[in-house]
């Protein structure tokens, strides 16, 4: 194996339904990163999921602002929000795993995004920054100092969660050929890995770690 993944952490980002093609918020091609991300679970002993995990009268469901529609940008509790189609409802079968995803060695599953009154991009805090979801620690105890992000979407939850990670000192790389980009607009992804590198994020192709 060509890297040492020592007191390191495969983090999978919200391979859900919904997420999916045919889901509600899907992202193009989100099914390719199954196989990738499921070939890369044999190299590693520890493996956390994340899961988007809203309550239906969520704050960032354009259904739940009269008048305003999906896409727009409005106002949340001080907070700049995209409005967002009805997604990852707690309870729903869009809010589950991808079936072919195999959970069988995950340590832990980390829940975002169930305060109505605040989105939660990132696996770590909630977009504004006042609520842990315990991921951090949780790593910290167990003597991670590595994470390997993958998962959906680039352009918004691996992002964030990749920036944070950093920000909270762990050496973090993203392996791009395990994440697609929603791309509301078509440079987002591209855009979402630049700021990822310069902010320390190291990207890497999964051949780095199968081959
Ligand atoms: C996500 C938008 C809204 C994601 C979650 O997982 O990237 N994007 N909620
Ligand atoms: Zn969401």
């Amino acid at each position: 194996m060509a890297m040492n993944l020592k007191n390191s952490v495969l983090l999978i980002v919200d391979v859900q339904n919904d997420f999916l093609p045919g889901g509600k918020l899907a992202v193009n091609s989100g099914g390719e990163v199954v196989p990738v991300i499921n070939a890369l679970q044999e190299q590693f002993d520890f493996i956390v999921a994340t899961q988007d995990f809203h309550p239906a009268n969520h704050g960032s469901f354009a259904a739940n602002h009269m008048g305003k529609s999906e896409g727009e940008l409005i106002d949340l509790n001080g907070l700049p929000q995209i409005l967002w189609p009805v997604h990852c409802v707690q309870g729903t079968e869009g809010a589950e795993f991808h079936e072919e995803l195999n959970p069988i060695k995950w340590k832990a599953i980390f829940q975002k995004g169930k305060n109505p009154e605040v989105d939660s991009y990132s696996g770590f805090f909630d977009n504004a920054q006042r609520e842990d979801t315990g991921l951090g620690d949780f790593l910290q105890n167990e003597g991670i100092m590595t994470v390997f992000v993958t998962g959906l979407a680039q352009d918004y939850c691996v992002k964030f969660t990749a920036l944070d990670s950093v920000s909270l000192g762990f050496k973090t790389y993203l392996i791009t050929d395990a994440t697609r980009a929603v791309n509301l607009s078509p440079e987002d992804g591209g855009k979402a890995l630049d700021e990822m590198k310069k902010a320390g994020v190291k990207l890497i192709d999964s051949t780095a770690i199968l081959d």
